[in-house]
């Protein structure tokens, strides 16, 4: 359908398609939590290079993202914080909006699926596949949990597993046996929100016919996009493909949502997967009044950036509705990334095993480009890959600090030394061969760089670049303007070598500054205050050209590009996740502790909200490992910058202990003194802010948060065994 002119990149006979304008989308992220590493490796950071590369191409992009504010985690996580669903997006809307923000990501809107605009043109995109008659109405009975009111959700629903008797299965999935479950093959389904026992009811929604668009899609990806879209992603596809569509309702029973626009529709909105992809339309008709040049257009090249767990959202069922409603172009390509783990696990938002990015900020203010670069270096572009602060520093200090930032800094120290501050002529009849081959390596990274973002292999193109610097160097090393200039009379002598190789030292500044633009924008400016030069020549166009810097201006003083981080922030970096982790458990085994099973532990996910609820059933054995113990509480005091963190010396009988316990929120010092608590008296040592636990402490979580401690009865005996 599109009509776009191939044009041969001459010398490595890339096709590059020509289009006039294009519309790149980064998933619009659940209002339900804050961001974290994960999240901008996956998808943010790719789209923004992507974005600012092709803004610096001068096409005409528009880089559209925005909150996805409805579904069911959303509305879970107000039930348990006490708050409305409007409060809770209200939050992260903003928390998300300034994260991506400080950290660069240049969206040309970032809108929200609450607002109005959005609301119409969701209903009207459903009213025409209504009206066209699509919609299948069907009829159904669905569990409805009648204390909380509402219908469930599938993950919502737990009871006993038919396969493995896990008493904990959900209604979608066991999490012990992995088996895949719907929740009618529960045994004693329940709700996992009040954990009352279920009843049926009859419930009518609207069906969209994917099987009806399975021979269109088999066509449309199969034949047209086996070599374009990423191995994993078409991969997906195809097997989804290969086990056939079913036809997928579009709405739900919920007071959450996009309202179904129908009469009789009161309490159904619009399905959370039907809304948000309309969202990239909505957000664009906000930003601009010409928003159908860019959907409707034919030679619009629309790039949908995402995880690998949207996937079949993206790829398959929106493009079915694009198609069924008609007039809108179909994404061009879904460069989807894998998983970005952390210190060798999955990131876990419920165990809160994750580098949150306003935290990442705090601790590391203006190392944007260092975190940045990181990711890309190491972006889960293929498979899954492992994120560690160990391997952080070594990027940032032996190839970001020891390659860029070096040879930037050298250039510029030598220019001041030995060309009286200025930007040095170049001396035709001095030049030699390292030098003309320096310009062509600039000419050559040039179209490397080029080729590995229009083909999505952002590590690629950002590997070039820094060998492009690691070129400089070597350039530099080979020439050693330096020992040219020992005495003022060899300098004297052989002023036109030194006036040379710093020259093009410093249009090779130029030219990395242009090329390392849409990864590192931060660093970039910075370079461009160095050379004095206008933003205007971070233009791609200008990359590979020598001449880029006038001479004989003055130039500034070098400033220090990337600071090297040293090893107490690795280590403290690695103790935050730890410290993190482990009051992350302990409040879930609060959660076992209570009396009336919890909702699952902070619904950011309910996938990995599952992790700290649910536990396998253990053999009496594992549990005599435990050594349950009761101590009094003897002294209990603050811990220097840890808000949570309260260091307890707990009288056990035989010894004095010490425990740091995360409780400082719901308890002074002063009132826990005297009190006797059960201890998890074997567990291994581990520190905390500096302080050795050693042993944990059990509470109790109320549902409105409240801890209470797990005490005996009556008073025990120090250190008396508890079974
Ligand atoms: N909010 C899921 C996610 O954040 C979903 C993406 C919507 S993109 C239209 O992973
Ligand atoms: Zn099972």
């Amino acid at each position: 359908m599109h009509a776009p002119v191939p044009v041969i990149d001459n010398s490595k006979l890339i096709y590059i398609l020509k289009y006039k304008r294009y519309l790149i989308t980064a998933a619009l992220p659940y209002a339900n939590g804050p961001v974290h590493i994960g999240h901008l490796a996956g998808c943010y950071l790719p789209a923004d290079i992507y974005s600012r590369y092709q803004r610096a191409q001068k096409r005409d992009i528009k880089f559209i993202c925005g909150s996805d504010e409805h579904g069911v985690p959303i509305t879970i996580r107000a039930m348990k914080e006490g708050i409305t669903p409007q409060d809770v997006v209200d939050k992260y809307n903003k928390v998300i909006k300034d994260s991506f923000a400080d950290m660069g990501i240049s969206f040309d809107i970032f809108s929200r699926t609450s607002n109005q605009v959005h609301h119409d043109t969701s209903q009207a995109f459903f009213l025409k596949l209504y009206n066209d008659g699509l919609f299948e109405e069907r009829e159904s009975e669905q569990y409805y949990d009648e204390e909380k009111d509402i219908f469930l959700a599938d993950r919502y629903i737990v009871g006993t597993c038919p396969n493995c008797s896990n008493p904990n299965a959900y209604g979608d999935q066991c999490e012990k046996c992995g088996s895949t479950l719907s929740p009618e093959q529960l045994i004693n389904p329940r709700s996992a929100l009040s954990n009352a026992p279920l009843v049926k009811k009859l419930t009518k929604h609207w069906y969209f016919p994917l099987n009806k668009y399975e021979p269109w899609l088999k066509e449309w990806i199969t034949e047209g996009k086996k070599d374009e879209w990423k191995p994993n992603v078409y991969g997906q596809c195809k097997s989804w493909l290969d086990s056939g569509l079913q036809p997928r309702a579009m709405t739900r029973d919920s007071l959450w949502g996009v309202p179904v626009p129908l009469p009789n529709a009161n309490g159904k909105v619009l399905y959370v997967w039907f809304d948000a992809p309309i969202g990239y339309i909505s957000a664009t008709k906000e930003l601009t009044a010409n928003w159908s040049d860019y959907w409707c257009g034919e030679d619009t090249k629309l790039v949908h950036f995402i995880g690998k767990d949207n996937i079949v959202f993206h790829c398959i069922i929106f493009p079915a509705m694009l198609k069924a409603h008609g007039g809108f172009v179909l994404p061009d390509n879904v460069p989807a990334n894998e998983f970005l783990n952390i210190e060798g696990e999955k990131v876990s938002t419920s165990r809160n095993w994750a580098v949150w990015i306003d935290e990442y900020l705090k601790d590391f203010p203006d190392q944007q480009d260092a975190l940045r670069y990181v990711l890309c270096a190491n972006a889960p572009e293929s498979k899954d890959n492992d994120f560690t602060w160990k391997d952080f520093q070594d990027r940032v200090n032996n190839e970001l600090a020891a390659v860029l930032g070096n040879f930037v800094n050298r250039a510029f120290v030598l220019m001041h030394k030995l060309c009286g501050g200025r930007m040095p002529q170049f001396h035709a009849v001095a030049a030699n061969e390292a030098d003309r081959n320096l310009a062509l390596e600039m000419k050559a990274a040039k179209e490397r760089v080029e080729a590995a973002i229009e083909g999505y292999k952002f590590r690629e193109g950002l590997a070039e670049v820094i060998d492009l610097a690691r070129k400089g160097n070597k350039y530099l090393q080979d020439n050693a303007p330096w020992s040219l200039a020992k005495t003022p009379e060899l300098q004297a002598a052989n002023q036109a070598r030194i006036d040379n190789c710093i020259h093009l030292c410093l249009q090779l500044t130029a030219n990395l500054a242009i090329l390392i633009n849409p990864f590192l924008p931060f660093t970039a400016k910075k370079m461009c205050y160095m050379m004095k030069v206008v933003d205007r020549m971070l233009e791609w166009e200008n990359a590979g050209k020598s001449d880029l810097l006038k001479t004989n201006y003055p130039l500034r003083a070098p400033e220090i590009l990337f600071r090297k981080i040293e090893d107490a922030e690795v280590a403290a970096q690695v103790e935050k996740l730890h410290n993190n982790l482990a009051m992350a458990i302990s409040a879930s085994l609060n959660i076992t502790t209570t009396t009336t099973p919890e909702t699952p532990a902070p619904a950011a996910d309910p996938a990995l909200a599952a992790v700290a609820d649910q536990k396998a059933t253990i053999t009496y054995e594992d549990f005599a490992k435990i050594d349950l113990r009761v101590g009094t509480i003897v002294k209990a005091e603050k811990v220097a910058k840890a808000d949570k963190l309260l260091k307890l010396e707990l009288d056990m009988g035989t010894e004095i202990r010490t425990v740091v316990s995360g409780i400082a929120l719901d308890f002074t010092p002063d009132e826990i003194i005297g009190k006797q608590v059960t201890v998890v008296a074997n567990l291994a040592p581990r520190k905390m802010k500096g302080i050795e636990s050693n042993g944990m402490i059990l509470m109790a979580q109320n549902k409105d948060g409240r801890l209470i401690f797990a005490s005996p009865l009556e008073t025990a005996d120090n250190g008396a065994e508890v079974k």
